[in-house]
């Protein structure tokens, strides 16, 4: 059975920390794990759109109300957040994310900077799994664009760490997830689910007792299979890198550091959206590539079926002349 220890932990404080010369040097409540770059506790980041339960999602996977959850419409969440807990023995690190992933948050706002940057800080060296939480039954326009902007903030290729959590699990009544799943005439929804290599699971946020372990169970059995695809690697880039020399040097001490890290927040989701945009433009030219590969691998097939071909319109040219 799962024990928890937990500590709330904001990127407020973490600068606050910084502004005095402290470094960071969190450590679960009670097991004293240092959770720098190295240790073996799991992260993971929560992302999808306003309202689709994040903060809920946290809070049942630490089996404690750490991160404050509100009605769709109204988020909570201003500034990033992390809190641990344990699983089994092992430590883990939930970061919650402010609404940083919708179609407003515009590139130029400084404060959705400034949560993408505490984001990375507070989940340095990297996280194993981008959690991606969607209510079921309700995968709209909004959730692609959150995919999309999950993809800018953390590069092309963050959908290998992504692991789909649906919540509202209680609407399927009884019914299998699996089968919704593979049923939903949601074409997006199913692009989705193959983009992420089918790592999906669901929960009931409102769950409690038995029913809340079995389904974290579950969801730990999908983070397992990821990790050993990973080799227990996980997600990094340069910014990654940036955030983890920030925290070491304590460079925010005089807001220079802070300051040029920012900058850099900025300049890589800049890099990471060009790149989107490129791959999105290269995509048409690589299938071409790619069928021209294929017809220089498998060359004789292709000469064989353009004969093929050829003849079959040839009978038909005489059957419709004699006709
Ligand atoms: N019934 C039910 N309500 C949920 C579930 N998950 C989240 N909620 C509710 O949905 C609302 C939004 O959740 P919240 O975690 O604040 O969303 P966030 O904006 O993504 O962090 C809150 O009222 C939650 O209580 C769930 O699995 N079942
Ligand atoms: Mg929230």
């Amino acid at each position: 059975m799962a024990g928890y220890q937990l500590l709330g932990h904001t990127y407020h404080n973490k600068m606050e920390r910084f502004r005095q010369g402290g470094r960071d040097s969190c450590t679960t409540g009670g097991g004293g794990e240092s959770l720098n770059p190295g240790s073996s506790s799991l992260r993971i980041i929560l992302v999808g759109k306003t309202g689709s339960g994040r903060s809920a999602t946290g809070n049942s996977i630490l089996c404690q109300p750490v991160f404050e959850t509100k009605l769709a419409s109204q988020s909570v969440t201003r500034k990033c957040q992390r809190a641990t807990g344990t699983w089994n023995g092992r430590s883990i690190l939930v970061v919650d994310t402010p609404p940083i992933f919708e179609a407003e948050a515009k590139a130029q706002d400084q404060e959705v900077y400034e949560n993408i940057g505490a984001c990375y800080l507070l989940s340095v060296p990297g996280p194993h799994v981008l959690l991606l939480v969607t209510q079921l039954g309700r995968f709209t326009e909004q959730d692609v664009v959150a995919v999309t902007r999950v993809k800018e903030v953390f590069g092309a290729g963050a959908e290998r760490y992504m692991v789909i959590l649906f919540t509202h699990k209680e609407d399927l009544d009884g019914g299998s997830l699996d089968e919704y799943v593979a049923n939903t005439d949601n074409l997006r929804l199913r692009s989705l689910v193959r983009e992420c290599g089918r790592r999906y699971c669901a929960f009931n946020n409102r769950a409690s007792g038995d029913e809340q372990r079995e389904q974290l169970a579950q969801l730990m059995a999908v983070i397992e299979g990821l990790e050993r695809k990973h080799q227990g690697a996980f997600l990094t880039n340069e910014l990654f890198f940036d955030a983890q020399m920030l925290q070491q040097m304590g460079g925010g001490a005089h807001g220079e550091g802070q300051r040029r890290y920012l900058a850099k927040v900025q300049l890589q989701v800049a890099k990471q959206k060009q790149g989107l945009k490129e791959a999105k433009r290269n995509w048409a030219f690589k299938t071409v590539f790619r069928l021209k590969a294929w017809i220089a691998l498998n060359y004789e097939l292709c000469v064989c079926l353009a004969w093929c071909s050829l003849l079959f319109l040839l009978i038909l040219l005489i059957i419709l002349y004699q006709l």
